[in-house]
C-alpha cells in the first residue's frame, strides 16, 4: 500500500470542492499504482457508509491534466452510452464515472496547484498485482478487448495524446541512451549486463512502428496501460467488470495493449521481485489471455494477428528500458519505495523477455490454432 502523501485534513479540504452529500469520515492511501496519488475517501450518507476514489493527477507526467480529463469524460460518457444501449445492468460498476466538481469541471485545483479528480468507487471488485488463476487472465483480457470494441466508434475529434510517443520503443531507446550518457547518479557502472541485453535487441524495436508506417497495422483507440491491476475483477463472479486508469487512453496500436497484458498477467512474480528464479512468463496464463482476447477482439486484422506473440516481449522490453532509464536518471518518474527498486523492476522485465522469447514457437502455434478454429 502506498505511503499517504496528503493528510486527512488536506483530503477533506479537497473533497469540499465536490458536491458530495454526507459527512466526511476518513481518507486512506489506496492501491499500488506507480503514477498518481490515490485515496479511498469514506463518507457517511445518512447512516450508510459510501466510498469515493479521489486522485491527485501526477502533473509532472501528465503535462496537460485538462486534456487528460477531457479525454476521460468523452471516453467514460461513450462507454456509459454503449453499456446502457446494450441493456447492461450495474452500468456504474462497468465504467468509471467522473464526479464533477462544484464548478462543473471534471477536476478541481488546490492552492498548491495540484489537480484532483473524483470517481465513484467501484465496490465488490478488486485489482490484482499478480494474478492467481487462468480464469482471471481470461476475464481480464476479455474486459480489455470489450473496452477497445466499445470505443471503436467514438466520434471525432481524435483523442489528445496525453503522453506523446508513449509506446514508441525507438524514442524510449533514445531516452535510455541519453540517460546513459548523462549518468547523473553514477549508476551506469551497475547496469552493463542490462545494457548489453537491450543492445542485442535494438533491431527488433522498430518492427511494429514500421508496419504501422506501411499502413499494415492501423491506429485504434487503445488503453495503453493494460497492466493487470488496471482492470477490476468482480469479487463474486470473477468477471472483468471495469477497466480503470484511463489517463493514457488515446490513439495507439491494439498490439501494445495485448503486449502489456502479456507482460503483467503472465508474470509469475511481482514486478520488483529480486529473486529472478521466481520470475517468468507463465504459459498457461498466456493461453488464457490469448483465448480471452481473441474471443472478443473481432476487429484484429491479419498483420495484428501475425504480431500478437511478438507484442509481449516488445512491450516488456520497452517497460524494462523505461525502468532502467528511470534508475539511471535518479528515480524521477515511477514511484519507488526503496533504493534500487527501478533496477530490480528492469531486471524482472528483461528476464521475462528472455522467457517469452524461449516460448515464441509454442505461442505462435497456439495463436494459429485459436484463430484457425474461429
Ligand atoms: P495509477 O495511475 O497510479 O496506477 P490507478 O488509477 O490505477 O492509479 O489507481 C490505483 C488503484 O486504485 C487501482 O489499481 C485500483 O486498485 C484502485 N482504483 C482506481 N480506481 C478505482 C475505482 N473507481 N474504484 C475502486 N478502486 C479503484
Ligand atoms: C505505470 O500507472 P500504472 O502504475 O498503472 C505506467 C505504465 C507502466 C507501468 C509499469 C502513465 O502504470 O506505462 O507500464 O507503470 N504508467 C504511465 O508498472 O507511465
Ligand atoms: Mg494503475
Amino acid at each position: 500500500m502506498a505511503q499517504a502523501k496528503h493528510t486527512r485534513e488536506q483530503v477533506r479540504e479537497v473533497m469540499e470542492s465536490f458536491p458530495v452529500w454526507g459527512d466526511f469520515r476518513d481518507a486512506a492511501s489506496y492501491g499500488s499504482g506507480h503514477i498518481n496519488d490515490t485515496y479511498r475517501v469514506s463518507v457517511c450518507l445518512a447512516g450508510t457508509p459510501v466510498h469515493y476514489l479521489l486522485q491527485r493527477i501526477n502533473h509532472d507526467i501528465f503535462r496537460r491534466p485538462d486534456q487528460v480529463m477531457e479525454n476521460i469524460v468523452r471516453v467514460t460518457e461513450h462507454l456509459y452510452g454503449r453499456l446502457t444501449a446494450a441493456g447492461e445492468s450495474d452500468v456504474t460498476r462497468r465504467t468509471l464515472t467522473v464526479v464533477p466538481a462544484r464548478d462543473g469541471q471534471p477536476f478541481t485545483r488546490d492552492a498548491a496547484g495540484n489537480w484532483w479528480r473524483l470517481y465513484l468507487f467501484i465496490e465488490q471488485a478488486r485489482t490484482y498485482d499478480v494474478i492467481e488463476t487462468v480464469d482471471q487472465a481470461r476475464e481480464a483480457a476479455r474486459a480489455f478487448a470489450r473496452f477497445q470494441n466499445r470505443l471503436a466508434d467514438l466520434p471525432a475529434p481524435r483523442l489528445h495524446e496525453t503522453i506523446p510517443a508513449f509506446h514508441n520503443t525507438l524514442v524510449r531507446l533514445e531516452a535510455l541512451d541519453h540517460a546513459v550518457t548523462e549518468d547523473v547518479r553514477g549508476r551506469r557502472k551497475d547496469v552493463a549486463d542490462e545494457l548489453a541485453f537491450i543492445d542485442a535487441r535494438r533491431e527488433a524495436c522498430g518492427r511494429l512502428l514500421e508496419r504501422h508506417a506501411r499502413g499494415e497495422i492501423p491506429e485504434r483507440i487503445t488503453h495503453n496501460d493494460t497492466k493487470i491491476n488496471n482492470v477490476m475483477l468482480d469479487d463474486a463472479t470473477g468477471e472483468g467488470v471495469c477497466v480503470i486508469d484511463l489517463d493514457t487512453v488515446m490513439p495507439g496500436l491494439a498490439l501494445y495493449d495485448f503486449g502489456d497484458m502479456v507482460r503483467s498477467a503472465t508474470a509469475a512474480a511481482r514486478e520488483d521481485e529480486r529473486d529472478l528464479s521466481q520470475v517468468g512468463s507463465r504459459a498457461d496464463m498466456f493461453e488464457a489471455l490469448a483465448r480471452g482476447y481473441l474471443a472478443e477482439a473481432a476487429f484484429l486484422n491479419e498483420a495484428e494477428l501475425e504480431e500478437l506473440v511478438f507484442s509481449g516481449p516488445l512491450i516488456t522490453l520497452t517497460i524494462g528500458i523505461r525502468f532502467l532509464t528511470d534508475y539511471l536518471s535518479g528515480d524521477v518518474y515511477f514511484k519507488t519505495h526503496r533504493p534500487g527498486q527501478n533496477l530490480d523492476r528492469c531486471r524482472t522485465q528483461l528476464h521475462m523477455v528472455r522467457c517469452m522469447e524461449d516460448q515464441t514457437a509454442e505461442r505462435e502455434r497456439l495463436v494459429r490454432e485459436i484463430t484457425r478454429a474461429k
